[in-house]
């Protein structure tokens, strides 16, 4: 069985950092669930454009405010405590912070290695190295 703190993450290469977000992957590929679960901080007034082409995400909001905003048809749907929303077609949108600090827990199928940033196009690549 595997206990881990997300505290334990905090400062490691585990937690990733950008200007708009910050992650915190608790499980990872290697640690062979055949997903991931991170802790993510959505910084107050950011946008971020994702389209993850390759992975699944479902997230649950646990703290503070924002939107999301689905590209291909415009909508909008208020994120706060309870709202879990899932990118089932790999929908690309618009993530945005809202006026407090939004804590969201995450999943990914396939598993992230623990290395990933979004690229230019919103984009988290499949990573094929263990290095994580
Ligand atoms: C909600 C979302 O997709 N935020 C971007 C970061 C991502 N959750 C991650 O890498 O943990």
């Amino acid at each position: 069985m595997i206990v881990r703190n997300v505290k334990d993450v905090i400062g490691t290469k585990d937690e990733v950092k950008t200007e708009n977000w910050l992650s915190r992957r608790v499980l990872l590929k290697k640690d062979g669930m055949g997903f991931s679960f991170h802790e993510t901080v959505i910084f107050p007034g950011t946008e971020t454009h994702i389209h993850y082409q390759n992975h699944l995400e479902a997230v649950w909001v646990v703290e503070g405010d924002g939107e999301i905003e689905t590209i291909a048809d415009g909508k909008k749907y208020k994120l706060e405590p309870g709202v879990v929303y899932a990118l089932d077609k790999n929908d690309e949108h618009w993530l945005r912070g809202g006026k407090a600090p939004c804590r969201v827990l995450c999943v990914f199928n396939p598993p992230l290695t623990g290395l990933e940033v979004h690229d230019e196009k919103g984009v988290y690549p499949i990573v094929e190295d263990e290095a994580a």
